[in-house]
């Protein structure tokens, strides 16, 4: 495997400029935390410090609310029309400001520059203009509502304040999805991303105010847990939105029970990707490499269980080796970069011990001869094989460029064994047959089942688990009806 060393590309960093503080976005102004509290940000990818950002407390959530409770009232009060006028031109603004925001999200998270400005990037500014397109046609948002009681033609209302909370993985593309819909329906938000990915998001605000977005429509809060367990426990909000772990997901569910805070959940995943031994191998091979190294596989529907039919096993493991052992590790700003730094150390520690954990079970272990810069944090694209539904690399969810190979014989066993999973979000299928195809997405309890593809995203597409995935949908008309009262 060629290497790279970690060497800062001053060209693309020149065309983002980071300032060395940033206060919290609440009622459109920015200001430090109430108790004075900071924390730093850095680039995972160099361990520098890339700036120094508020920590929210109790008061500052509070401010946030109290803006956009007031916020509310005019905003709601527009009509849907006025609202998308806005939302076209923040979605305007994020195509203007692609590069530069492509170039933050790589250095902030770590994912090649490629990603972020062929994926991340596009799809932001696709999420607000899909939901502006929605917003003066509420009317149609809920389905069968018009035949039910008889409003037809009355736009259902929006829900009040949205408390929302983000993860790191996509920092700017979870925005989207959560203050795109939001937006489109009449609500106002406060939305907590994650602590080690603050800066889009605070970029975003910059970009609500060039759009002249209305003071407290939009209102970011940064923090660490803390901040976001004040958000979601604040009594003045009517909406959770929630997108992270089955364990917090967890917490928030206990926290919001019994009270009117409607919630929507997008949790882990455990994804099978199956493969029969029809499927054509070369892009097979290409979709099991998308489906676990994009985005280092931080990714909530990664493909991180292959289940191969046996007879092909032998012939898809060698393609896929020989793939595995072209991509390119390193600096994400480097376009020719494949696979970039992992978000931070502690994630880093629990790939780790997850994949020891799969050698100390028995599992063997692969990875291509592969250098790793000296600063930052990485972690080599790996294969597990010899892998039983019993080892925790099967069961949990790693969230790091680790593959564990299982096989199967039959199409029922590749379903029992995919279906083997306290999670439900996402699968994939690869075969020339279209009924298998039919057949499996049927049994597959998976709320996204792709065919011969995979990691494929469109904003007009509902997006959601069963089982510990979550509950909910976001995405398409199915995500409008999380911010409704319906
Ligand atoms: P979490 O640790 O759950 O963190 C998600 C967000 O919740 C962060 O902003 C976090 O703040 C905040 N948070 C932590 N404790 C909280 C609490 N008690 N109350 C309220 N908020 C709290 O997840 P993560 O490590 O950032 O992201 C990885 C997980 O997200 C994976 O399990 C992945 O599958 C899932 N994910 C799911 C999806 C979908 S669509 N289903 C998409 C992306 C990611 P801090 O960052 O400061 O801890």
């Amino acid at each position: 495997m060629p290497v790279f060393e970690y060497a800062p590309a001053p060209e693309s960093r020149a065309v983002v400029d980071i300032a060395p503080s940033y206060g919290l976005f609440i009622d459109g102004e920015f200001a430090g935390a109430g108790d004075g509290k900071v924390f730093k940000t850095l680039s995972p990818s160099s361990e520098e410090v890339l700036s120094e950002v508020a920590q929210a407390g109790a008061e500052d959530v509070d401010r946030a609310v109290k803006a956009a409770r007031k916020a509310f009232g005019t905003w709601s009060a527009l009509p849907g029309s006025e609202r998308a006028k806005y939302l076209f031109r923040i979605a305007r603004i994020i195509q203007e400001r692609s590069r530069e925001l492509a170039v933050l999200e790589s250095l902030d998270n770590g994912k090649p520059i490629r990603e972020s400005r062929d994926a991340d990037l596009p799809l932001v500014a696709a999420h607000f203009f899909y939901y502006a397109g929605w917003a003066d046609k509420l009317a149609y948002a809920v389905r069968g509502r018009s035949a039910l009681n008889g409003t037809s033609g009355a736009d259902p209302r929006p829900l009040g304040v949205a408390g929302q909370v983000i993860p790191w993985n996509f920092p700017l593309l979870m925005l989207a999805w959560k203050i795109a819909p939001a937006l489109a329906t009449g609500n106002t938000v406060v939305l907590k991303p994650a602590e080690t990915t603050p800066l889009s998001a605070l970029f975003f605000a910059d970009i609500c105010r060039q759009a002249g977005l209305p003071k407290g429509v939009v209102n970011i809060v940064t923090g660490d847990g803390s901040t976001g367990a004040e958000l979601v426990g604040h009594p003045g909000i009517d909406k959770v939105a929630f997108t992270g772990s089955t364990e917090v997901g967890k917490a928030i569910a206990r926290t919001v029970a019994g009270t009117r805070k409607k919630v929507t959940l997008e949790l882990g995943g455990k994804a099978a990707n199956i493969v029969f031994d029809d499927a054509p191998v070369d892009q097979a091979v290409e979709g099991i490499i998308g489906g676990i190294f994009f985005n280092q596989g931080h990714v909530c529907c990664a493909g991180s269980r292959l289940l191969v039919q046996e007879s092909v096993q032998d012939e898809l493991l060698d393609a896929l080796k020989r793939r595995m052992g072209t991509l390119r590790v390193g600096d994400p700003l480097d376009k020719n970069t494949d696979i970039g730094a992992i978000n931070s150390a502690e994630q880093l520690a629990r790939i780790r011990s997850l994949a020891d954990a799969g050698e100390a079970e028995g599992a063997e272990r692969w990875a291509p001869a592969c250098e790793l810069p000296s600063s930052g944090y990485w972690f080599a694209p790996t294969l597990f094989t010899g892998v039983t539904q019993a080892h925790r690399i099967a069961r949990e969810e790693i969230f790091g460029p680790v593959l564990s190979v299982l096989t199967f014989r039959t199409p029922e066993e590749a379903v029992a064994k995919a279906n083997n999973t306290p999670y439900g979000l996402s699968a994939g299928i690869w075969t020339e047959k279209g009924s298998r195809i039919l057949w499996m997405a049927n049994k597959l309890r998976a709320g996204v089942v792709w065919s011969n593809t995979f990691n494929k995203f469109d904003p007009a597409s509902p997006f959601g688990g069963y089982k510990e995935s979550g509950y909910g949908r976001e995405g398409g008309r199915h995500g409008l009806e999380a911010y409704l009262d319906v």
